[in-house]
């Protein structure tokens, strides 16, 4: 007997501890459904003692009970009883402590009064504690079988985050319509800027093999209240819209539809002429209006649920309306009829802008679509960036919010880090999201903000976010990058809500509640580090050409000047800084007047955005004190300090955090850590290349020279096409 325990034992160790390793490899993400202590057991268990569906079965209400069961398995290790209408009399015979998913009709007779049930809207979910059958039940009430579901959710992260069960009262509905995932997946499985892995789409195998991942996918998004997701790059292929791959596309709208979430395509404009089945994609012709109708039937045959096209047109070289000299409205309203009778949206986007104009790239957007507000059909709603560039670590509000008083606006934010490090550095998105939602565009501290410019956008309102989802385990690349993912959908349902509260949930959920705070604080610092090793004080694009991975200031020779770092910064020996007020490129006249007026001048416009709209000379006195150049530097260094202050709050964490996705992440900060150093260092070599200035006392120099931060390539950086 001894002989055969001693036998064992190392086995047994090495089962249990593989056994703890392998289940946190961050595959669960925030919906981590792990036993409960004793304490939070006793709290959560007599208020799950069974499920009773009050309401007629169907595909979201099953997903719903699954949940729930999934969700009471982890956390108690045993499924509650389910009571399901037509088989037992749902309000008899239960015990007190049931969950009921309540239709309309059944939470009225439980008590919840109409205008409550109204005020839910046709998404929104109730959670109450209140009686069923004279028993003491928790009802979830909702007007559709997608806000029971929204409500399971809702109730697992309330037992999780040690809410009191027996006391829930929480109405929530979502503030947007389209809640949106914009995949940049090529059809050959690559993704534009992602930095996870392949595509989660296995396109080769699809239709006939749907992998069981897209089921996570839909649980992990429908918790969010994410409605709909867009399969393929905006940068799109005309094979998307041909008979296979409408298949594929069916297939996975089968797998996601019970959760709520609609397929949608990213559609080239020149689809029908590079099909060769029309001589022109001219908008005005028939021929193409009457093509573009014949494929939205024969996709709506395939996907009768499907939601629309995401167009990029005229931008970066993609096909569009303009080469047959139409407008954006032309051609969104072109493709906008071809998806009405089955009430389809399109979502065109205004990122536009072209090499052939002198004018400021910033202009440019606001330039075309500004004098088109009004003109767009009922179903189309032009999708915005949040900044007037591209996505950088910190951008001004883009001025067309608050612009466009007769055309829907939707938000378009960048979940992957195409400019922010990758999936290598730890930056939480939440505060960057939120800086722009919270944007007066009035300035007069009265709004409307960004967030109510979408709120109260007419008919159609909506949010989307690129996606940072990949094939690799965690999915996101590293486990700090699922935050991204969560807050974009939490701020997709309620863009007023606080980054900050976000984070803390994030945190509590995805790792423990214990470290929640400590982790809080952490992700909050985190992106202001990257702004300032990166971009401080309004910089911005001074990316590695193409990939954008790392500095290169310095580059000014590619195809196109609005292309070059240099057009960006505009460096010299004077000064640095990109004039955009009335005596440059008069960007600011795009604002609001109020805005206009305060940003006209450098000493009332904010730090953050100084050099984004004013050149200013190296000795500018800036209100610390210093000069512009020595504050710079302080800011550079700062940035590098926040990474290392990171580093080391991590390490404390070290006893709280399972031992897999401890290192994982520590391993990331360290090459953080390098990465920011070599920005610092790569940034003051150059600029102080072109400003011939001394370092400020006690400031380190660069640990390498010019010409070598300058000869570093990085052909093989992932992300790019
Ligand atoms: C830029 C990306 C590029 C995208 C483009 C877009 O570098 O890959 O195609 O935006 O949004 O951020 O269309």
């Amino acid at each position: 007997m001894k002989f055969v325990l001693r036998a064992l034992l190392p086995l047994l160790l090495l089962v249990l501890c593989q056994g703890r390793a392998a289940a946190e490899d961050g595959y669960d993400l925030w919906l981590r459904y792990h036993p409960l202590d004793k304490a939070a057991a006793a709290r959560v268990a007599p208020q799950a003692r069974g499920i009773v569906v009050d309401t007629a079965s169907s595909p979201t209400v099953n997903a719903a009970v699954s949940e729930l069961q999934r969700g009471l398995q982890g956390m108690l290790g045993k499924t509650p009883a389910v009571t399901t209408r037509g088989a037992a009399d749902t309000r008899a015979a239960q015990t007190d402590g049931a969950i009921v998913l309540a239709s309309r009709d059944a939470a009225l007779r439980d008590g919840v009064s109409a205008p409550d049930l109204d005020a839910l809207g046709a998404e929104g979910y109730l959670l109450r504690a209140a009686k069923h059958g004279g028993k003491k039940a928790t009802i979830i009430a909702a007007n559709s079988d997608q806000g029971l579901l929204y409500g399971a959710f809702a109730w697992l992260r309330a037992a999780r985050l040690g809410q009191p069960l027996d006391a829930l009262n929480e109405k929530s509905a979502p503030k947007l319509q389209l809640r949106m995932l914009n995949h940049w997946d090529n059809l050959d499985r690559t993704v534009e800027r992602g930095y996870a892995g392949e595509s989660i789409w296995n396109w080769w195998d699809l239709p006939d093999v749907t992998d069981a991942r897209y089921t996570d996918y839909a649980r992990a998004n429908a918790s969010l209240g994410i409605n709909g997701t867009v399969l393929n790059n905006v940068n799109s292929k005309p094979e998307i819209l041909t008979a296979p791959w409408i298949a594929k596309a069916a297939a996975v709208a089968d797998v996601l539809r019970p959760y709520g979430i609609k397929v949608y395509l990213s559609a080239r404009f020149s689809t029908p002429l590079e099909l060769k089945q029309t001589q022109t994609a001219d908008p005005l012709d028939p021929q193409v209006a009457a093509w573009w109708k014949a494929k939205a039937d024969e996709i709506y045959k395939a996907i009768p649920d499907f939601g629309g096209f995401l167009v990029k047109a005229n931008s970066e070289g993609q096909p569009g309306p303009q080469d047959y000299h139409r407008t954006h409205a032309d051609g969104a309203n072109m493709l906008a009829a071809a998806v009405a009778p089955h009430k389809g949206i399109v979502m065109w986007r205004a990122f536009v802008y072209a090499a052939e104009k002198p004018d400021d790239r910033a202009k440019q957007a606001y330039s075309e679509f500004k004098p088109l507000d009004g003109k767009f059909a009922d179903n189309v709603i032009v999708q915005v960036k949040n900044g007037a560039i591209d996505f950088q670590p910190r951008e001004p509000f883009h001025p067309l919010f608050g612009a466009m008083d007769k055309t829907p606006l939707m938000m378009e934010f960048q979940i992957t880090k195409e400019y922010l490090g990758y999936s290598t550095h730890l930056a939480y998105l939440g505060t960057l999201f939120e800086e722009t939602l919270h944007s007066d565009t009035r300035m007069k501290g009265k709004g409307p903000t960004v967030a109510q410019v979408l709120e109260d956008g007419g008919h159609l309102t909506g949010m989307a976010g690129v996606a940072n989802i990949g094939s690799s385990r965690n999915w996101s690349g590293s486990h700090f990058d699922q935050a991204n993912w969560y807050a974009f959908g939490r701020l997709a349902w309620n863009p007023q809500a606080s980054s900050r509260d976000i984070a803390k949930e994030w945190a509590s959920l995805t790792f423990t509640p214990q470290a929640a705070d400590a982790i809080t604080d952490i992700m909050a610092e985190s992106r202001e580090a990257v702004v300032d090793y990166m971009t401080p004080l309004g910089l911005h694009h001074v990316m590695g050409t193409g990939h954008h991975h790392g500095p290169a200031p310095w580059v000014d020779n590619l195809g196109r000047p609005d292309w070059n770092p240099v057009y960006y910064h505009k460096a010299d020996k004077n000064g640095i800084g990109f004039d955009r007020s009335a005596t440059g490129s008069n960007a600011l006249a795009q604002y609001s007047p109020e805005i206009a007026r305060l940003y006209a001048d450098p000493h009332t416009t904010p730090q953050a955005d100084l050099l984004w709209f004013h050149h200013l000379p190296w000795d500018y006195k800036m209100p610390s004190g210093r000069t512009l150049w020595a504050d710079m530097i302080a800011h550079y260094d700062h940035g590098v300090a926040q990474v290392a202050d990171m580093q080391q709050r991590w390490q404390k964490l070290k006893p709280m955090i399972d031992q897999q996705r401890y290192e994982e992440t520590a391993q990331r900060l360290a090459l953080q850590l390098k990465e920011a150093q070599w920005w610092r260092d790569a940034s003051i070599a150059y600029f102080q290349s072109v400003n011939g200035l001394p370092l400020p006392p006690g400031v380190k120099a660069p640990a390498q020279t010019l010409e070598y931060y300058k000869s570093l390539r990085f052909p093989y950086a992932p992300g790019h096409g």
